[in-house]
């Protein structure tokens, strides 16, 4: 809760899913905080089970997704690293949301009983002395709040089952306890101490909703904004009444799964020009509650999104998500793996502890550092103020181009050929870098329209602070 600390004026979030701390704050300092990202999400930081020799390999991802304590102590690094990271973004001006597993601990199947922090747990005694949490805190089957047999939840549309079994066999807080509440808030005022902005909240579909509107009403609102927490909500599309997405924005923002459907649809079979449409479809949330996204770490494994593995359709796709004016933007950056064993490791040592990310050489993703992403960061940050699209033309179906008000134009081209058409830009006259190019190549409006060539699977983005004066190119990174 630095007073002095500005931080950027945006809504865009970097997703540095699996990296650990010391490398979310090197991306922060070098590339985040310039580039005028307004927050970076990162992984689970609680102590989790660890597993040598899981079924799938030693130590899976999805360790982190299985509490054992709520000490910041983890494969992604120690407490002190976790404060260093989240002092290193504000100092950049950057927030720091964190992804917070209050739904349920480790599973009870575990045979492993011990965490990175040296914790320890009862796995199927439901036993988390470091917590503590005990078999009392917990939903059993048959103890009247979860009333399927084995436990688990196999009903998608049975709200008490969804909110009261278990996902995945991980054994679930009985969130309407008092002092499971009380663990949970502690676990994450804790975090707002240590400087954190906000919150994804992991699961938050199998959480009743007045449990959760409990919890966060039990938020410290001492963040560097001096403000309560951000919040966004992981509830799965699908779900009916009380179990659709919309029947949790009360609480915060919702994850835009849907939207990544349709992100996924439309660039996967060309038609972009019906994105134009967006004002008026029914989506499952309104803008305004979308933390929006092309992927995150499940999706790009189930393959229900568009992932790094679609290569320029998804690099396209994220440029619209970062041009068009639907939900806050999440871009999602993990590490590369291999379909033939969707629960590897990311890159660690013999423990476990997640090595640093290294961008360039392959085991790491760094969409979020790429010239044409940041561009598109700084050209969002500069037209924001103009909340609709206009002159959305499409010159073929995978060509689009739109302005932003009077602040700026952006065209993308899905086609494999280069495309040449004249747009309206609502900008001054005048000669404009390209943001995508990090002026690479200009643009000239003449009465309001220029004639743009937009490179094959690529984009063009210009604004009112990339204006090309006295030949000097003066792109200017809104912060
Ligand atoms: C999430 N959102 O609601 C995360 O985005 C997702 O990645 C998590 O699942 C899930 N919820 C629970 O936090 C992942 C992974 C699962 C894995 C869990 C727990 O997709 O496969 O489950 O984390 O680590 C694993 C095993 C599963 C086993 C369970 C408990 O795959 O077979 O179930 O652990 O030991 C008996
Ligand atoms: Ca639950």
């Amino acid at each position: 809760a630095d007073a002095a600390v500005r931080l950027n004026d945006s809504d865009v979030t970097a997703n540095l899913w699996s990296w650990n701390w010391r490398s979310v704050a090197a991306a922060c300092t070098g590339q985040l905080g310039p580039a005028g990202y307004g927050a970076v999400q990162v992984a689970p930081p609680q102590e989790s089970v660890s597993l040598p020799t899981s079924p799938v390999g030693a130590h899976p991802w999805w360790e982190v997704y299985q509490p054992v304590s709520y000490r910041i102590d983890s494969r992604l690094g120690n407490r002190e690293q976790f404060a260093g990271m989240v002092q290193s973004c504000h100092d950049a001006g950057v927030r720091v949301y964190v992804d917070a597993v209050v739904n349920h601990t480790a599973g009870s199947n575990n045979t492993h009983t011990s965490g990175y922090a040296g914790s320890t747990f009862d796995p199927k005694g439901f036993g988390y002395p470091a917590v503590p949490y005990t078999t009392a805190d917990f939903h059993h089957a048959g103890d009247g709040t979860c009333n399927d047999e084995d436990g688990q939840i196999d009903s998608w549309n049975d709200r008490a089952e969804v909110q009261n079994c278990e996902l995945s066999g991980l054994s679930d807080l009985k969130t309407e306890s008092g002092a499971v509440r009380g663990k949970i808030t502690g676990y994450l005022n804790d975090l707002v101490g240590l400087g954190v902005d906000g919150f994804r909240v992991d699961a938050a579909k199998h959480i009743a909703q007045a449990d959760f509107a409990a919890i966060v009403a039990g938020l410290n609102t001492t963040t560097a904004e001096g403000k309560a927490p951000y919040i966004a909500q992981e509830v799965t599309a699908g779900g009916t009444g009380t179990l659709a997405p919309s029947a949790f924005t009360a609480n915060g923002d919702v994850l835009g799964f849907s939207y990544a459907d349709a992100l996924h649809n439309h660039f996967t079979d060309g038609t972009l020009n019906e994105l134009g449409g967006i004002p008026g479809w029914s989506l499952d949330l309104p803008s305004a509650k979308t933390a929006a996204m092309v992927a995150n770490h499940d999706t790009e494994r189930d393959k229900s999104t568009l992932r790094y593995q679609d290569g320029v359709t998804y690099t396209l796709a994220n440029y619209f998500l970062l041009a068009y004016p639907q939900g806050k933007p999440f871009l999602y950056d993990g590490f590369t793996f291999s379909d033939d064993n969707t629960g590897q490791s990311p890159p660690a040592d013999a423990t476990g502890m997640v090595s640093d990310t290294v961008c360039g050489t392959g085991a790491w993703q760094c969409l979020t550092q790429s010239t044409g992403i940041k561009g598109l960061v700084a050209w969002r940050n500069t037209v924001k103020a103009a909340t609709t699209v206009a002159d959305f033309t499409a010159t073929a179906k995978n060509v689009i181009g739109f302005r932003r008000g009077t602040l700026g134009w952006a065209g993308i081209n899905a086609s494999g050929s280069a495309s040449t058409a004249t747009y309206p830009t609502g900008l001054t006259d005048g000669v404009y870098c390209d943001r995508v190019t990090d002026c690479a190549t200009t643009v000239t409006v003449t009465g309001g329209k220029a004639p743009v060539t937009i490179p094959a699977g690529s984009a063009v983005a210009i604004d009112v602070n990339s204006r090309k004066d006295s030949g000097a190119c003066t792109t200017v990174a809104v912060q």
